[in-house]
C-alpha cells in the first residue's frame, strides 16, 4: 500500500529554511480596471498590474510568498470587491488565505488592501491564480502561479523551463462579467459563450481584426518544458503543436511518469507540464488550442465564437516571421495519440490513499440543472443550490464550537484521518475542483478500470461516465483541517450554485498543531465589506 500523504509539518518547514535557501517572495499587486483588447475588442477588463494574462507569481519550493493585494477597483462596470484564490495550493493551517469569498473570507473592499501569505511547503509544479468572488475572474483577475523545483527529479528531461515557456490558455469574453452573470442568472439566457480564445495575450474572433499571434520561440537542439495552464472559465481546450509530440510530465502540481502525447485536453482550472523537443526543421508550426464549448467549436447564440481559430507559433530562432503555412484543420496526425487521463500516474507516492480498502465516507453528487431553468440560471446537487452565506464558512466554524450550516450552504463536516469518496453523477463537460487538496481519481471518465494502484493525482477533474458507465470518482484523505470548496470550474455553473464545502475538522480548524489562525487583518475584513453600499461589493 501506498504511503499516505505526506503532512506538512513544523519540523520540515523549519529544514527547508535551513537548508534549502527557502526565501521570502513579496510582491505588490493593484488591482483596477482597465480597457485592453486582447483580440481586437476593446473592453473595460479587472486586471492585476494592468496586465493580462496577470503577472507570474513564481517562487521555489518551500518559499513563503506575500501578495499585497491593493484594490483600486472603481469602475462601475466591474465588481468593486474581490478575493483571490491561489489554485492548487494546500494552505495547511492557512485555509484563511485560500480566497473564496464567503468560505474562507469576505471580500477586500474597493479602496482597500490585504495581504495573502501562502505556504507552499513541499508543493511544486505549475498553479493558477484567480479572482473567487461571484465570475469576477472572467474579466481578467487570473493568472500564471509556478513553484519551480530546483532538485525536480525530472530535469533531466528539458533543458528550458523559465517565463517564456508558460502558456496560458483563455476563453475571453466582450461583455463583462456583470452583464453576462445578469443576464444568465436572472433573465434567462443561455450560458454565456466566449467570444475568442487567447493564447497568452492574444487572440482573435470571427470578424475581428487580424491580431498578430503569440510567438513561443525556441532554438533547435534545445528540450523545453512547457506549462500550459487553461486559465479558463468554461471553454476547454484541445492542445497541440504541429510535428512536435509532446512528453507530459506534470499535471495539476503532481509529477507524472513520462507520457507522451500527440494532444492534450485542457478543462478550466487545469494544468500540464509537457516537455517538447525542438528537433525539427528550422520553421515555423502552428500551437493549436481548439476551444469547445459543451463539445463543439461554434455556437448559434454567439456568431463570434470560432473554437478552431486558436492558435500561437512555434517559432525556432532562425526561420522567418511569417506564419506557418500548414493547413490548419484540427485533426490528430496519422497514428497520432490523444491523451486519455486514466493513462496518467503520479511519479511519488501513488496509489490512491489506503487503497481499495471501503473509504470512511461516501458522497455520491448527482448533479443537474435546477427545477427553475432555463428561465433562471440553477444548477443543484442532490436537490440543492449551494448559495453564499453572508458569514464565510470558515469564519462560522472558528466562532462557534457547533457550528451548523443552512440547507443552501451544502457543507458536509468530514472527519480527521478519513479517506472520502466522491462521485459526480450527472453527465460530461464539467470540470469538478477541490480545494486543499490533490484527489485520487480511480474513476475517470477517459475509461479505463477502476484503479486504487496508480491513478492520476490533481485538482480538478472532468465529470463524466467511463465508457464501463460507472461515474467520475476520487479519493482524498482529510489531513488538512479547513472549509474547502468543492465546485465546478465552469464559473457560470459555480455562480448558478454548483458547488459544496467540506468542512474538514471543524476541531481541528479552531484548536490544536493543525489550527487555523487568522490574522487581524482577516478579521477585518467582514466588517467592511458588510459596511460597504451594494455597489461597491
Ligand atoms: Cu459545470
Amino acid at each position: 500500500m501506498a504511503p499516505p500523504f505526506k503532512l506538512l509539518s513544523s519540523a520540515v518547514v523549519l529544514f527547508s529554511a535551513l537548508f534549502a535557501n527557502a526565501a521570502i517572495v513579496s510582491q505588490t499587486w493593484t488591482a483596477a480596471a482597465k480597457v485592453i483588447a486582447p483580440d481586437g475588442f476593446q473592453r473595460t477588463a479587472a486586471l492585476i498590474n494592468g496586465q493580462y494574462p496577470g503577472p507570474l507569481l513564481k517562487a521555489n519550493k518551500g518559499d513563503t510568498v506575500f501578495v499585497n493585494l491593493v484594490n483600486n477597483l472603481n469602475d462601475p462596470t466591474i465588481r468593486k470587491s474581490t478575493s483571490i484564490h491561489w489554485h492548487g495550493i494546500f494552505q495547511p493551517r492557512n485555509a484563511f488565505n485560500d480566497g473564496p469569498s464567503f468560505v474562507t473570507q469576505c471580500p477586500i473592499a474597493p479602496n482597500h488592501t490585504y495581504t495573502y501569505q501562502l505556504v507552499l511547503g513541499q508543493q511544486a509544479g505549475t498553479f493558477w491564480y484567480h479572482s473567487h468572488l461571484s465570475t469576477q475572474y472572467v474579466d481578467g483577475i487570473r493568472g500564471p502561479l509556478v513553484i519551480y523545483d530546483p532538485n525536480d527529479p525530472q530535469k533531466h528531461l528539458y533543458d528550458v523551463d523559465n517565463e517564456n515557456t508558460i502558456i496560458t490558455l483563455t476563453d475571453w469574453y466582450h461583455p463583462t462579467a456583470l452583464i453576462s452573470t445578469n443576464q444568465f442568472i436572472n433573465e434567462g439566457a443561455s450560458e454565456p459563450v466566449p467570444d475568442s480564445g487567447l493564447i497568452n495575450s492574444a487572440g482573435r474572433y470571427s470578424g475581428g481584426p487580424a491580431v498578430t499571434r503569440t510567438r513561443i520561440n525556441v532554438s533547435r537542439g534545445l528540450k523545453y518544458r512547457f506549462r500550459i495552464i487553461s486559465v479558463s472559465a468554461e471553454g476547454t481546450f484541445d492542445f497541440a503543436i504541429d510535428n512536435h509530440r509532446m512528453t507530459i510530465i506534470e499535471a495539476d502540481g503532481i509529477s507524472t511518469v513520462p507520457y507522451t502525447v500527440d494532444s492534450v485536453m485542457v478543462i478550466p482550472g487545469q494544468r500540464y507540464s509537457v516537455v517538447v523537443n525542438a528537433n525539427q526543421t528550422i520553421g515555423n508550426y502552428w500551437i493549436r488550442a481548439t476551444q469547445t464549448i459543451r463539445g463543439a467549436t461554434t455556437q448559434p447564440s454567439n456568431p463570434n465564437f470560432n473554437g478552431t481559430d486558436v492558435y500561437a507559433v512555434l517559432h525556432y530562432a532562425g526561420a522567418d516571421n511569417n506564419e506557418p503555412t500548414t493547413p490548419q484543420p484540427v485533426t490528430l496526425p496519422p497514428g497520432g495519440v490523444a491523451f486519455q487521463e486514466f493513462q496518467m500516474s503520479p511519479l511519488i507516492d501513488p496509489g490512491a490513499p489506503r487503497g481499495s480498502s471501503p473509504p470512511d465516507k461516501v458522497f455520491n453528487f448527482t448533479f443537474s440543472p435546477g427545477p427553475n431553468s432555463p428561465n433562471a440560471a440553477v444548477w443543484i446537487i442532490n436537490g440543492i443550490q449551494y448559495q453564499s452565506p453572508t458569514t464565510p464558512t470558515l469564519l462560522n466554524i472558528l466562532a462557534n464550537k457547533n457550528a451548523t450550516f443552512g440547507p443552501n450552504e451544502q457543507t458536509f463536516v468530514l472527519p480527521y484521518n478519513a479517506t472520502v469518496e466522491v462521485s459526480f453523477i450527472g453527465g460530461a463537460g464539467h470540470a469538478f475542483h477541490l480545494h486543499g487538496h490533490t484527489f485520487d481519481v480511480i474513476q475517470s471518465a477517459s475509461g479505463g478500470p477502476p484503479n486504487y494502484i496508480n491513478p492520476p493525482r490533481r485538482d480538478v477533474v472532468a465529470s463524466g461516465s467511463a465508457p464501463n458507465g460507472n461515474p467520475v470518482r476520487f479519493r482524498f484523505l482529510t489531513n488538512n483541517p479547513g472549509p474547502w470548496f468543492v465546485h465546478c470550474h465552469i464559473d457560470w455553473h459555480l455562480e448558478a450554485g454548483l458547488a459544496a464545502v467540506f468542512a474538514e475538522d471543524p476541531a481541528g480548524i479552531r484548536s490544536g498543531p493543525q489550527s487555523v489562525q487568522p490574522n487581524p487583518a482577516w478579521e477585518q475584513l467582514c466588517n467592511i465589506y458588510n459596511s460597504l453600499p451594494a455597489s461597491d461589493q
